[in-house]
């Protein structure tokens, strides 16, 4: 192929008065060659991820402490120690992850919505593989840095819907059993896991590095609080639920919230965190115990309030959301944490008017993955006829707050390879035993 040569017939000097101006022309074929020039390039690029993909998944991802995350922010480390290891660890913690995208059912991979996320995943592990031969101490590599990942947040922002959406074309076509459902529980955790994960070490690049200060929460080290005031996210999440509550069943139940402080008598719970994770936690909780205290509730005159209490021991720091919505059956609970169970289309599809307070999407999945990044984790306790207690575990030291990250290995590998028994209990018979048959035998 013969590409246009610049000089050729793509340049002419084009003179207004006495200002010369060097005039770009480019034909319209010279646009397509060029743009089919780009395109090959591209894929030819995109052809040896296999290769780097196998490569980066050999290392197993390094998870990150709490205090390691904070010393990033501080005089300890700079933006070029962040640059050095974020080139390594991102790769590794992508390509870990898509190896497992790799083993999902032919007829969930080969879906559209599957297909896209994995481009997604692709592009972004080629993008930071452009920076393992760039000079660290060159501060325009450290600034392509910083926009490279902008670009990459914003390119997986729609993941979790997008995968939603191939879960939803795929249920549609196959059954939905148990074993399936395991299977896509299993696969979804590890991935939004990893999610969560690779957008803490973005974020925490991008909000350390970039110079200026949190106006609003000026002492904040990236998305990190050392010295997160626990009750004030909870006053802040119940704020919000209550408006989104307010908007579509006119009223709701009030707060009652106590705090124990068993390490210094007196004084609110305070704890190094993420509050936007908590946040998210905690909001999904009160969305959930509202819409069930104003429905089982209907036509009383008041509601029960919904009590939460805010605990910090010596190793936990727990808090506890109870209302008194009239509980769900014991052998639902697992459903409201099932991506498959939980997978509905859209409700925006839907007459907007009643679109429900919470029930549909990921917010409880997801909040529980949030709860275990940071080794804790979020359990419900519900009594059927009376109400549902949710409570959030974490680590109140964070010298045990590590990041749980999955990882790619022979055990993941097995799991997706065998199809885990669907029971190996006996189901009861619906038919009373006839105790005859074995005294005749005997
Ligand atoms: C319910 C169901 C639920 C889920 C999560 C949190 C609270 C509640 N209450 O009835």
């Amino acid at each position: 192929m013969v590409l246009p040569s610049p000089g050729e017939n793509c340049q002419h000097i084009r003179s207004v008065r006495y200002i010369v101006l060097p005039v770009i022309e480019i034909s319209r074929q010279q646009i397509e060659t060029m743009k089919f020039v780009r395109f090959i390039m591209q894929n030819a690029a995109l052809a040896s991820a296999p290769k780097h993909i196998d490569h980066f998944s050999k290392f197993s991802p390094s998870p990150l402490s709490m205090k390691q995350f904070l010393d990033f922010g501080s005089i300890n480390a700079c933006e070029k120690t962040s640059f050095v290891f974020l080139r390594q660890e991102l790769p590794v913690r992508l390509s870990n992850i898509m190896k497992e995208i790799n083993l999902l059912p032919d007829q969930l991979l080969t879906t559209p919505s599957v297909q896209t996320v994995q481009g997604w995943y692709i592009q972004s592990l080629m993008d930071i593989l452009e920076f393992l031969d760039t000079n660290p101490d060159d501060h325009r590599t450290l600034g392509n840095f910083a926009d490279a990942l902008v670009m990459i947040r914003n390119r997986h922002n729609n993941v979790v819907p997008t995968m939603a959406q191939g879960v939803l074309e795929y249920k549609e076509t196959f059954s939905q059993d148990p074993v399936t459902n395991q299977n896509i529980q299993y696969f979804l955790d590890r991935f939004y896991m990893s999610r969560i994960s690779i957008r803490m070490l973005i974020n925490q690049h991008s909000l350390v590095f970039d110079g200026d200060t949190n106006p609003v929460h000026p002492n904040t080290i990236g998305c990190i609080d050392p010295h997160c005031t626990v009750a004030e996210v909870v006053q802040d999440a119940y704020q919000s639920a209550k408006m989104l509550c307010e908007r579509y069943y006119l009223i709701s139940p009030d707060l009652f919230l106590q705090e124990v402080n068993s390490n210094k008598k007196n004084q609110s719970v305070h704890m190094e965190y993420v509050p936007s994770h908590l946040y998210h936690m905690l909001f999904e909780l009160f969305k959930n115990a509202m819409r069930a205290t104003i429905e089982h509730n209907e036509g009383k005159t008041s509601l029960p309030p919904i009590n939460v209490m805010v605990s910090l021991g010596g190793e936990d720091m727990s808090i506890k959301v109870c209302d008194r919505g009239g509980g769900v059956p014991f052998r639902k609970i697992d459903k409201l944490f099932s991506y498959m169970y939980s997978t509905a289309p859209s409700p925006q599809l839907d007459d907007h008017a009643r679109t429900p307070l919470a029930g549909f999407g990921y917010g409880l999945p997801i909040s529980r993955l949030y709860a275990k990044y940071f080794q804790g984790d979020l359990q419900l306790y519900s009594m059927e006829g009376h109400g549902t207690d949710a409570v959030i575990y974490l680590k109140a030291l964070s010298e045990d707050s590590v990041e749980r990250l999955p990882v790619y290995n022979k055990t993941a590998l097995r799991n997706y390879k065998v199809s885990q028994e669907a029971d190996d209990w006996c189901v009861p018979s619906t038919e009373p035993l006839d105790m005859l048959k074995y005294k005749k035998a005997k």
